[in-house]
């Protein structure tokens, strides 16, 4: 079969969306303001794993490339998480969040809270990162696509919802949007520019649906534990 144009290929990663955990009903409660200070407290718990293994996943990906461009672009990545100069980075704005709603840094750090679902999903998505060719790491940020969308959700949402949460702690979505742009536009460049054939194409959604599922799987966990109705 022949390849896809790029419009059409940019076309079918886009109509993955429909499966993005915008549409978990975990998600779906927190921003229609049903749900629980535990429910709430619990997601970003658990969720601490994910932002925690970003740099890491990044990291594995930066190792495998031998591409000294596309380095110096994805470097950035870790920086955004870890910090740089005078920026506590992204993770720490997630810390802050966990206090804004009333966990303790050190109890969110200690990662007791992080149930084996969130955990295996993660890992997978980690585990990916290091084993996939690096090209196809690049590939599987692009659930990335979607995510301005659900930082803005959070910002127009929860402070109307949920004012007992401090909304300082609202820092790290706010600064997701604009990087969560920045990142897509050159992970879908990228991937566009790189999956050529028509097999490889395909490879790309697959790669898009596996990571989707991670996101999707971290969701599940959290509601079978907080009681979120599927
Ligand atoms: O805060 C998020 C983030 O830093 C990233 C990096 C990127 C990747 O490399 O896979 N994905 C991602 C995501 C972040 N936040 C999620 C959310 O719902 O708050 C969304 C998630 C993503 O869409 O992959």
């Amino acid at each position: 079969m022949s390849a896809w144009s790029r419009e059409e290929f940019e076309a079918q990663l886009r109509q993955q969306g429909s499966a993005y955990h915008i549409h978990h009903p975990y998600n779906k409660l927190l921003n229609a303001g049903g749900a629980s200070r535990e429910q709430i407290q619990g997601w970003v718990a658990n969720r601490f794993y994910y932002q925690i293994s970003i740099p890491i996943k990044d990291a594995a990906i930066l190792s495998n490339c031998p591409d000294r461009a596309v380095r110096r672009n994805w470097v950035q990545r870790i920086l955004d998480h870890d910090g740089y100069g005078d920026d506590a980075g992204g993770i720490e704005s997630w810390l802050r969040l966990a206090e804004a709603v009333g966990l303790t840094r050190e109890s969110v750090e200690s990662l007791t809270l992080v149930l084996p679902g969130v955990r295996f999903a993660v890992d997978a998505y980690v585990n990916f990162a290091r084993r996939a060719p690096w090209q196809e790491a690049v590939c599987s940020s692009l659930t990335e696509l979607f995510a301005p969308e659900i930082h803005k959700q959070r910002l127009a949402n929860w402070p109307e919802h949920y004012p007992w949460i401090n909304p300082s702690g609202l820092h790290y979505f706010q600064s997701r949007v604009s990087l969560a742009r920045r990142d897509v536009e050159f992970g879908l460049g990228f991937t566009l520019d790189h999956f050529t054939t028509r097999a490889m194409q395909e490879r790309a959604l697959e790669i898009l649906k596996f990571k989707l599922d991670v996101l999707w799987q971290m969701s599940d966990a959290m509601a079978l534990r907080y009681g979120v109705a599927a």
